[in-house]
């Protein structure tokens, strides 16, 4: 009986504890949500210089004079890409990505995709077409083909991993002025900061076998780090 009452003293008065201590400045006090981080560059395109934030290598595609602005805006959990160009061919499409290197010399300075750390769950792809051997039965593991359990590493022409979700892809379809621009949005902050936007000769291909790849680098923006 003795138990049974302190038990329920306690109970009783536990609740109120905790009220008291919970509700002191509850009203009015939320929390503001932390600004966007914005990160932007515009460049005027030119042969390379030196410190130079906005290079042409090809300027039968990328003239110079030709302007581009990207803007990256980030909140706590997702990102938004902006990315306008004017001065380019008229009616061409153009692949655009964001990398990892500053502009340099040579497109090539530019470095990799940008590549988010945590790719997505490959598609469930309507399952490859697995040839089905002709006649043969049950050839078991001669075929040597590996077995489907597996998942596919990564690798630069992996579809599973190099893909808009990933990644930051940008391309356009200039207008006949001349003028583009695209936007790209994602579910994921910038684990490191991309430190270029490059404009390459052709769109962005997605095929197995060439996924990511859109031809030479033709121009590069340099981003703030
Ligand atoms: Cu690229």
């Amino acid at each position: 009986m003795h138990r049974v009452t302190k038990l329920l003293l306690l109970l009783s008065v536990a609740p109120l504890v905790v009220t008291a201590g919970g509700c002191s400045r509850s009203a009015g006090s939320v929390a503001p949500a932390p600004s966007p981080r914005v990160t932007s560059a515009t460049g005027t395109f030119a042969a390379y210089a030196p410190g130079a934030t906005a290079v042409t290598y090809d300027q039968g595609l990328v003239p110079a004079g030709a302007v581009a602005t990207v803007s990256i805006t980030q909140t706590s959990a997702d990102s938004r890409v902006w990315f306008t160009v004017a001065g380019l061919l008229p009616n061409r499409g153009y692949g655009v990505h964001l990398h990892m290197n500053p502009c340099g010399a040579t497109g090539a300075d530019a470095g990799p995709h940008y590549e988010h750390h945590r790719p997505p769950v490959p598609p469930s792809a309507p399952s490859q077409p697995v040839p089905t051997p002709a006649a043969a039965p049950a050839s078991s593991s001669a075929s040597g083909k590996a077995s489907a359990s597996a998942p596919p590493p990564p690798s630069p022409a992996n579809p599973s991993y190099v893909n808009p979700q990933n990644e930051v892809w940008l391309d356009i379809t200039t207008r006949a002025d001349g003028r583009g621009s695209a936007v790209a949005t994602h579910p994921w902050t910038f684990d490191q900061p991309p430190r270029s936007l490059v404009i390459h000769a052709t769109p962005t291909k997605t095929g197995p076998a060439d996924a990511g790849d859109a031809g030479a680098r033709v121009a590069c923006l340099t981003l703030p780090a």
